[in-house]
């Protein structure tokens, strides 16, 4: 019998083909998150799933999913899946990180732009009609070039962000468990900070944690107290990794200037306070969004899927340990 995949959104056609030429593949076609019930349905006998980060893939379908072997992700995040469940059945889990890089790291820069210069504002104002004279004072925005960056996860795009913000004369400061090589912090010019005094220090502050227990809400109300009252948040990685209640408050009672946000806490919800505020700029989760970079993601989840269901070792995988228990499978 062939083995058989399970794709929870119809990605790019074209990139399927590896799949389609040596397995079964059943695909959910549509353009939006897989309803669980289905989900839990159509997995039940499949040995590979290809799965978004909208998907939870936990305990429940690791126990409906008995022949599963590979479950490839089409994101870099991971914090939707068991990982610790999936090893202990010996399930490979693999992801797409570095493609999407750039990307993630150009709307992190857009979003402190846009939020600072008030480019939403602006552009909502110049569509309602009311712009009739030019007013000297009106839409003043902060400036970015020269000011002090500080860069919370100092991995792949938290870098990418740096190197932008030479382009912009900025001081960058970075936080994070490891320190950077040498080398690295003196080609971006980079300098570590303990976590409290980068956060009194920066003028914007940009989150590039993967989540985990040690990061959830991680920008809680004592950490946005010791910013800047003329600072800003920005958000690209998990909307988790800040509180969102305690977000809220801050900016509402101005304890921050503003925050350029692309994750939520509980998407596709969003509080309405923060729909409601002026000072900041919100985007569905479009980190990765780009044509480029959506379809080298698809194709890396497809050859790691595909690796897989072949007995050979994904490029990306998480779970090494699995890999060495299937012993003659290393050459
Ligand atoms: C989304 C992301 O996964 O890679 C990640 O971790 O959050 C994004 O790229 C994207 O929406 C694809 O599902």
């Amino acid at each position: 019998m062939k083995k058989s995949v399970l794709v929870t959104n119809k990605l790019f056609e074209e990139v399927l083909n590896p799949l389609l030429n040596r397995f079964e593949v059943e695909v959910f076609q549509q353009d939006e998150p897989m309803p669980r019930d289905l989900f839990k349905e159509r997995v039940e006998d499949k040995t590979g799933l290809i799965a978004m980060s909208v998907d939870r893939v936990d305990q429940e379908i690791f126990d409906i999913a008995q022949s599963l072997t590979v479950v490839s992700t089409v994101s870099v995040g991971v914090d939707h899946i068991d990982i610790e469940t999936a090893t202990k059945r010996g399930i490979m889990i693999a992801n797409t990180p570095g493609v999407l890089t750039e990307t993630t790291a150009d709307l992190a820069f857009a979003l402190m732009m846009t939020v600072a210069r008030r480019i939403g504002e602006a552009e909502r104002y110049t569509r309602s009609g009311k712009w009739k004279i030019p007013i000297y004072r009106r839409l003043l925005g902060t400036d970015v070039y020269r000011k002090t960056l500080g860069i919370i996860g100092f991995g792949r795009i938290g870098r990418a962000v740096a190197r932008r913000a030479g382009g912009f004369g900025m001081k960058v400061l970075y936080y994070d468990i490891a320190r950077a090589d040498k080398a690295v912090e003196s080609d971006l010019n980079a300098h570590l900070m303990p976590l409290d005094e980068l956060l009194a220090t920066a003028d914007f502050v940009s989150l590039h944690v993967p989540l985990d227990k040690s990061t959830e809400k991680l920008i809680d109300q004592r950490r946005l107290a010791l910013m800047k009252r003329s600072a800003f948040l920005i958000n690209t990685s998990r909307g988790k990794v800040i509180d969102e209640i305690d977000l809220i408050k801050a900016l509402k009672h101005k304890e921050i200037a503003g925050a350029g946000l692309d994750v939520f806490e509980r998407e596709p919800c969003l509080p309405r306070e923060l729909i409601e505020m002026e000072n900041v700029v919100l985007t569905p989760h479009i980190g990765s969004a780009s044509y480029e970079t959506r379809k080298k993601m698809a194709e890396l989840a497809v050859e790691n899927c595909f690796l897989g269901l072949e007995g050979r070792r994904p490029r990306y995988l998480l779970n090494p340990e699995v890999w060495k228990e299937k012993g003659d499978k290393i050459s």
